[in-house]
């Protein structure tokens, strides 16, 4: 790692405004790397942005987003207005679910760090390519950058960052090493405080009591994987959530979450912690990601979807 982060400390120079942007629908692990390469790119001196559109966020974002303060932010309305470009893009690495997918035009170079299996459509031409699915999130990876540069954070963007960390780790259930915990630890000496933590992973008792009815009504395939379909038109980070709480029940191993995302298409979204491979029934979808976290977005009919999943289940 450290050779990929000298790399990066010496791309910078070349250019005038360093952006840093991730997914759509950005989490807090998304939103908690980008914090962390913008305070070591501002730590060199560097002019840097946060990209951030800033709508349809989830509570927990925009909890965090209004968490710190300093950070300088662009999007789509003033990104015209800077030259000389290095964009950093993490967390993603396929172009139709980057925060702004048009962000090229504005931009005379890339680099992209993720932690997700490389897929197909990874946009090629980068200037630096680090994609390491063997990561539980891309905050351990920034973590150990801002720990290799001593760089100090604010609090408030340290326990953002221990948030991102939980919250892709399931907990520290998922893909979780000894290099996970570690990193965890050293964001609580950088300065996360764990009841903030906890206050800003808080949800409201509304959405809990509706995510238990929808688990409620799931049904388990095989004796291991459950299978949840949502009734009404459903964000995809909340099929993402109630992915994860699915595996947190006795003998499951594996999640799949289906609900109209809007008035064309569906969304899936899965999880496994045992050997069940829903990657590959994901691809079957059309979708990707990785072999513990994955997800689609497909026009196929609900009865359509659900057989596919039953039927490659069983198999
Ligand atoms: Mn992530």
């Amino acid at each position: 790692m450290e050779d990929l982060f000298n790399k990066l400390d010496r791309l910078y120079d070349d250019y005038d405004n360093v952006v840093v942007m991730g997914h759509s629908y950005p989490d807090l692990d998304c939103y908690g790397s980008c914090l962390g390469i913008y305070n070591r790119v501002c730590a060199m001196g560097k002019n840097c942005y946060v990209y951030l559109e800033g709508n349809n966020y989830s509570e927990i974002m925009n909890k965090a987003i209004s968490s710190v303060s300093g950070v300088k932010y662009v999007n789509s309305s003033n990104i015209g207005n800077f030259a000389n470009i290095l964009l950093i893009v993490v967390d993603v690495h396929q172009l139709s679910r980057f925060e702004n997918s048009n962000i090229f035009d504005y931009c005379k170079d890339y680099v992209i760090l993720d932690h997700h299996i490389k897929d197909r459509k990874c946009p090629k031409g980068s200037k630096l390519l680090y994609i390491n699915n063997s990561l539980s999130s891309m905050i351990e990876l920034v973590t150990y950058y801002l720990d290799y540069s001593g760089v100090s954070i604010d609090s408030s963007v340290a326990t953002i960052m221990l948030g991102g960390l939980e919250i892709d780790t399931n907990g520290y259930n998922l893909k979780t090493t000894s290099s996970t915990y570690k990193a965890a630890s050293i964001l609580v000496e950088l300065g996360a405080d764990v009841t903030l933590k906890q206050e800003l992973l808080k949800e409201s008792k509304d959405d809990y009591v509706r995510r238990a009815d929808y688990i409620k009504n799931s049904i388990t395939i095989n004796g291991n994987v459950a299978l949840c379909i949502l009734p009404d038109i459903s964000k995809t980070e909340t099929l993402a959530e109630i992915a994860d709480s699915l595996l947190t029940f006795d003998n499951i191993e594996a999640s799949f979450v289906v609900s109209k995302i809007n008035d064309t298409e569906y969304g899936v979204s899965a999880r496994s912690i045992g050997d069940v491979d829903i990657l590959k029934v994901i691809r079957k979808l059309g979708g990707g990601g990785s072999t513990t976290s994955c997800g689609a977005k497909c026009t196929k009919g609900l009865s359509e979807i659900k057989e596919i999943i039953i039927k490659s289940i069983k198999k």
